[in-house]
């Protein structure tokens, strides 16, 4: 009877055991995955509660590809997002507006903490960038400008003085032509129609040749900033008046590289029969001015990804920044060109 009793109270016993572990472990698988949820929403809040790091998510409108130069650009904003432990969303517009438009929106719907914008062209952007202000998210305008009537809607714009690139293409001309007294042709290779860059490089080179009457701009057409468009309308310049043609002002390297093909092809020297100016200073550029085909490049910096990096972490420090952040930047004629060239960060 007495070791019937012990079995009872001993299976009993293991009975208790056994529910109390089951229990208790499945509470605890329940609370491990809870606390796994917990865990992450807690460093999310807890990042916006008591200042814990976490990635800055930055989402980046690049407005396309479509030269040495943009490329360049975007490599120094990737190198140095990663660098900073920036958290970059980056979204290539093809150089469609349109398409900037959608990348920002759906900037918009991440939540992200800042965004930046390299806009293609100048006008159209008040609509976009009053949702911007509207969703509380600071706005950095990159390389090229936007044109509104509230520029409270963007916190700085960071990028090159290009009225100032102008006058120095302009002033390149001026020197190197000094003893014609005879008409000067020029032609002009124009950038992105109503592109920050096109139009402040259009009015500097102007402001500056006005001055010299015998300085005549013969010609003067967008060819969007590509080696395929500034070969096709140099061509067309050619065919309409080659031999009149003594000067190329082009706004970028990539235009200028396909006019010289199209003004050898036509039978001309470029860099003596047709002398080149341009703008930018890829390493092409350099090669092409040690060879002798270009002869002066005003330097446009593209590596903006530093800058662009230094301006997002002190905007979420909480501290002020300038309206207008100007890269620096030189030119540079034949003489310099061979101790460039290889040097070229793009
Ligand atoms: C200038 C930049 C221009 C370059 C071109 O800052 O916007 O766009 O000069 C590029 O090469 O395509």
């Amino acid at each position: 009877m007495r070791s019937k009793l012990l079995i009872i109270l001993f299976l009993g016993m293991i009975l208790i055991l056994y529910t109390f572990d089951s229990v208790h472990n499945s509470s605890t698988r329940f609370t491990s995955s809870e606390d796994k949820t917990a865990a992450k929403n807690v460093v999310n809040h807890t990042d916006q509660d008591q200042g814990l790091v976490r990635p800055i998510v930055l989402g980046f409108s690049q407005l396309g590809s479509e030269s040495a130069w943009r490329n360049a650009n975007t490599i120094s904003i990737r190198e140095a997002a990663e660098e900073a432990g920036i958290e970059l969303h980056f979204e290539d517009a093809d150089q469609s507006q349109s398409k900037q438009f959608e990348a920002i929106r759906s900037f918009i719907k991440q939540k992200v903490d800042v965004i930046a914008i390299a806009p293609v062209i100048e006008s159209g952007w008040e609509p976009i960038l009053k949702e911007i202000k509207q969703a509380g998210i600071p706005l950095i305008i990159l390389d090229r400008l936007v044109n509104v009537s509230d520029s409270s809607l963007y916190v700085t714009y960071i990028g090159s003085d290009f009225y100032e690139e102008g006058r120095k293409a302009g002033k390149y001309v001026i020197d190197k032509l000094s003893s014609k007294k005879e008409i000067v042709g020029i032609v002009e290779l124009g950038g992105t129609e109503g592109s920050t860059p096109s139009i402040a490089r259009g009015k500097g080179f102007r402001d500056v040749i006005k001055e010299h009457e015998n300085l005549k701009i013969l010609k003067s057409q967008a060819a969007d900033f590509t080696f395929a468009q500034g070969k096709q309308v140099m061509k067309s310049f050619l065919n309409k008046m080659g031999n009149e043609i003594n000067v190329l002002y082009s706004h970028n390297d990539d235009m200028a590289l396909g006019a010289i093909e199209a003004i050898e092809e036509f039978g001309l020297r470029p860099g003596k029969d047709i002398i080149i100016v341009s703008v930018d200073g890829t390493n092409k550029a350099f090669e092409k001015m040690a060879e002798g085909k270009i002869n002066s490049v005003v330097e446009c910096n593209p590596l903006l990804g530093p800058n662009l990096m230094q301006a997002v972490n002190e905007l979420m420090q909480g501290r002020s920044l300038p309206k207008r952040i100007v890269t620096p930047e030189s030119v540079f004629t034949e003489t310099m060109a061979l101790e460039e060239v290889g040097k070229r960060k793009y």
